[in-house]
């Protein structure tokens, strides 16, 4: 795992390399913007705090986040990449009667890059979609909703430069969790392929 983190950030570098500026559209429970873990820097839990570093990675839009420590709270709030859509937020605001499309409309226009990176963490949809993930945590998105999100955002003329799917379970047991996590990345796939026409 940490050597898969290590590998993903020369991804990241090689992607700054080709595109000078864009946005990552982060889908998790989890900002992962700790500066290191347990002394560690390089642990997927300091992966978009890493990736924040790189000038080239103008943006990281958080999205579902809803399980974080102070450190990260005040990282996202004092970083001016970070622009962060709480789960808790998305659903009061449901809740008050502002539909999903309003939402989605209204994280679309947070994204000022053409170019995006989209990081999708299985655990930022609801856990009844991946309760074999390693964090789990209440609440979250629904797999229509996510890509309903995602679908506005290529539809308002974003190009999708990479993408990652992590977090889904290989436990004995998790064959549901595979299936959902096959769908997940096939669709992403049919994304990243329909942006390219942008
Ligand atoms: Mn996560």
């Amino acid at each position: 795992l940490e050597e898969s983190t290590v590998r993903l950030m020369d991804w990241f570098k090689a992607l700054s390399l080709k595109y000078e500026s864009f946005s990552v559209i982060q889908i998790d429970a989890h900002f992962d913007l700790r500066k290191a873990y347990e002394d560690y820097e390089h642990s997927h839990a300091s992966i978009m705090y890493n990736l924040s570093q790189l000038e080239a990675c103008k943006q990281i839009v958080h999205i579902g986040i809803r399980d974080y420590c102070e450190e990260e709270e005040e990282e996202a709030k004092s970083n001016q990449k970070s622009v962060t859509f709480f789960d808790h937020t998305l659903k009061s605001n449901r809740y008050k009667g502002i539909s999903w499309d309003k939402q989605c409309e209204i994280i679309v226009n947070a994204i000022h890059e053409k170019y995006i990176y989209l990081s999708f963490d299985i655990d930022g949809l609801d856990p009844k979609l991946c309760s074999g993930t390693g964090t789990p945590v209440p609440g979250g998105l629904e797999f229509h909703e996510a890509f309903y999100l995602l679908n506005k955002i290529v539809e308002s003329g974003k190009i999708i430069i990479g993408a990652d799917l992590c977090e889904v379970s290989n436990l004995p047991h998790s064959d549901f969790d595979a299936n959902i996590g096959a769908r997940v990345l096939f669709k992403m796939c049919n994304l990243l392929t329909k942006s390219k026409l942008n």
